[in-house]
Parts: C-alpha cells; structure tokens; sequence
C-alpha cells in the first residue's frame, strides 16, 4: 500500500498525464508545492515499488500497477468532493477538507460513501431534506435566536 505522500504523488502524476500527456519533474514540484529534489527522490521510490517508469532524460511513465492505483485515487478525492458538496459544505473549504481526509479512509469506507452520493444523486430531493434539516439546525444554533 502507498503512503500517503505516495498517493498524493501518483494522484498528481495521473492527472498531468491526463491532461498533459506526460509529468515532469518540474510540474510535479510547482503542483505539490515541494522542491524537486524532494520529487526526484519520491519518484526513485516510487520506480523501485512499480508504480513508475524513471529515467532521467526521458521522464517518467506510470507502470499498469501506477495507472490503476492513480486513477483509483483521483476517483476517490472526486467522489469525497461530490459527497462533501451534497452534504453541504461550504464550497471554499471542501478542497482541503479531502486533502485532509481522503488518505484516511478504507475503500470499504469510500464505496460505502460512493453509495450515499449515488442515492442522493438518484433522489435529490432527499438533498432538499437534508438541507431543511440543516437550515433548522443552524437557526437552533444562533444565539440570536435564544
Ligand atoms: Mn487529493
């Protein structure tokens, strides 16, 4: 199983190379936000677990196993995205919440949570419900209403 910071990696590198067609060691710094020698050493470990092809005049290609396990991933931080929106979380803070949580999680809990959007997307006016809920429970929680 890849660490966190290993998923983040081959989470960013599936998506440069589905938009790009490739990940340079370079675009992967700027996207995470780390230095690339912090990227080529990641990118070592991550050639030696087989998640990656690296050479270092040539790039970098993901391995069949580095393919399944990224698209994998940028499903999961999708999906935890969509759950977070239906559940009704301020749309400015739900990014970092999925940073924060999605490595956390089982996949037994993540299918799980693929059911609970699938049902609210199937139905969405139980989404309504929900959100009366919500709109009672914020008026019970403002003290100006006490
Ligand atoms: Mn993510």
């Amino acid at each position: 199983m890849p660490t966190p910071s290993m998923e983040d990696y081959l989470e960013r590198i599936y998506i440069l190379i589905e938009e790009k067609g490739y990940a340079r060691v370079s675009d992967i710094a700027e996207a995470l936000q780390v230095h690339p020698s912090s990227v080529t050493k990641m990118v070592q470990k991550l050639d030696l677990k087989e998640y990656l092809v690296y050479e270092k005049y040539r790039g970098l290609v993901l391995t069949a196993k580095g393919k399944k396990i990224g698209k994998r991933l940028v499903y999961r931080h999708e999906l935890l995205e969509s759950f977070m929106k239906i559940i009704g979380v301020n749309e400015e803070g739900i990014y970092e919440d999925v940073e924060g949580i999605e490595h956390h999680l089982s996949w037994d809990a993540i299918d799980r949570i693929g059911d609970l959007v699938q049902y609210f997307e199937e139905m969405p006016e139980r989404v309504d419900d929900l959100r009366d809920i919500q709109r009672k429970n914020d008026q019970e929680n403002d003290p100006s209403n006490s």
